[in-house]
C-alpha cells in the first residue's frame, strides 16, 4: 500500500482502552465523537480574524448538514485497516486519534456535494442534497471547496509532524485528480438529451467506476475490481441508501445499461432508446421494466459473486506481505450491499 500512515498507526480490534475504568468504545463511536471537536477546531480555533465569522459560521453550517447520515464505509477504513497492520500492544491512542482523523478527511466528502449539482440529484444521505435547500443553489460549490480545503487544515494540524505527512498530502492529492478525471468521464459520456447508445460500452463504463470511485473510496488496487453503485442507483431502496439514483435520467454509462445493451434485440434497442435520459417517471419506468424483462438483476447478482470470488483470488496472490484482511474487510462491506 501507499506507505502511508499506516504502519505508524496502531490499536486493537475494536475498544480503545487501557484504562479499564473508562468506557470502552468502538472505532465506530470514537469515530463520531471526533466530529464535534473536528469542527471546533476548524471553524473556532484555526482563524483569529473577526471579519470571517460569518464565513466560519457557514463553514460549521456545511459540516454539521453533509458530514451526518453516511454509512462511514470511508471513515471507519483507515483505523479499520491499521488494526490490521499494527499489533494491538503498538497502538497508541494518539496514533488510533490520528487514523480517525484521517478517516474523516476521507469521510468528508466534498466530491459529492458537486456530484449532486452535476447531478441533478435531489436527496443524499437521507436528507435533500446540500444545494437543493432554500437560499444554498450553487453556492454550494464553494462549499465543496471549502470541505476539500478542510481536509488540508485537518492533516496540517494533526499530521505535519509525521515523517508520512508528504506521503499522504500527495496521496489525497493524487487520488483527488483521479476522482475529478473519473468525473469528467461520468459526465462527458452522458451529455443531457443526447442519446448515442454507442457511447455506452464495458470499457468506458469500467473506466468511469474505477477513477470516480474506486481509487477515491477503496484504494486503489482493493477497489478496481468493484464496480457496484450503479445497481444501487436503480435498484437501491432509497429509504436504506438515503439517495434516489438519477443514473437513467441523467444519461449515465451505468454497468446496467451497457449490460443490457448487450443482451438486448433491436426492437428492445429502439424501446431504450426513446426513454432513456427523460426525467418522466413513465420513461424512467420502462427502462427498469426493460432492465426486468432482460433479468438484468440476475445478472449483476451473478457479476457481483464472480467480482467477489476473482478479488479474493487476486487478494491471495498480491496481498503477500500483508494481512489479507486490509483488502478483504473492504470487500466485505459491498459484498451484497444495499446501502
Ligand atoms: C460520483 O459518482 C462519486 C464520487 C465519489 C465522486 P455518482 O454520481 O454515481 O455517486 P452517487 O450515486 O452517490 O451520486
Ligand atoms: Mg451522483
Ligand atoms: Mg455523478
Ligand atoms: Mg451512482
Amino acid at each position: 500500500p501507499h506507505p502511508m500512515c499506516f504502519s505508524r498507526f496502531q490499536d486493537n480490534s475494536n475498544c480503545n482502552g487501557t484504562q479499564s475504568k473508562k468506557a470502552l468504545l468502538s472505532d465506530s463511536q470514537l469515530f463520531e465523537t471526533q466530529f464535534g471537536e473536528l469542527v471546533t477546531e476548524l471553524t473556532e480555533r484555526d482563524i483569529a480574524d473577526p471579519a470571517l465569522s460569518d464565513a466560519l459560521n457557514r463553514l460549521r453550517e456545511v459540516l454539521l448538514y453533509n458530514a451526518p447520515g453516511g454509512k462511514r464505509n470511508r471513515g471507519i477504513s483507515v483505523i479499520g485497516s491499521l488494526r490490521e497492520l499494527v499489533p494491538p500492544t503498538k497502538l497508541t491512542q494518539d496514533t488510533v486519534q490520528r487514523a480517525l482523523l484521517v478517516g474523516w478527511c476521507i469521510e468528508l466528502a466534498f466530491f459529492l456535494v458537486a456530484d449532486d449539482i452535476m447531478d441533478s440529484s435531489v436527496t443524499r444521505r437521507g436528507q435533500p442534497c446540500w444545494y437543493k435547500k432554500e437560499g444554498v443553489g450553487l453556492d454550494a460549490i464553494n462549499d465543496s471547496f471549502l470541505l476539500e480545503a478542510a481536509i488540508y487544515r485537518l492533516l496540517r494540524r494533526h499530521c505535519r509532524d509525521q515523517p508520512y505527512y508528504l506521503h499522504l498530502l500527495e496521496l489525497f492529492m493524487e487520488t483527488s485528480f483521479q476522482t475529478e478525471l473519473g468525473q469528467a468521464l461520468d459526465l462527458m459520456t452522458a451529455p443531457p438529451g443526447q442519446i448515442d447508445l454507442s457511447r455506452f460500452t464495458m470499457e468506458r463504463y469500467k473506466a468511469i467506476v474505477k477513477y470516480k470511485t474506486a481509487f477515491y473510496s477503496f484504494y486503489l488496487p482493493v477497489a478496481a475490481a468493484m464496480y457496484m453503485d450503479d445497481y444501487l442507483d436503480c435498484y437501491g431502496d432509497p429509504a436504506i441508501t438515503g439517495k434516489i439514483g438519477t443514473d437513467i435520467q441523467d444519461n449515465k454509462c451505468s454497468w446496467l445499461v451497457v449490460t443490457a445493451l448487450g443482451v438486448m434485440t433491436p426492437e428492445q434497442k429502439a424501446e431504450l432508446e426513446a426513454c432513456y435520459a427523460r426525467h418522466d417517471d413513465a420513461s424512467v419506468q420502462k427502462v427498469k421494466s426493460l432492465y426486468n424483462t432482460l433479468q438484468i438483476a440476475d445478472l449483476y447478482h451473478r457479476h457481483e459473486e464472480e467480482s467477489y470470488q476473482r478479488l479474493q483470488k487476486l487478494i491471495a496472490q498480491h496481498a503477500q506481505n500483508l494481512p489479507h484482511s486490509v483488502f478483504l474487510n473492504f470487500a466485505k462491506k459491498i459484498y451484497k450491499r444495499n446501502k
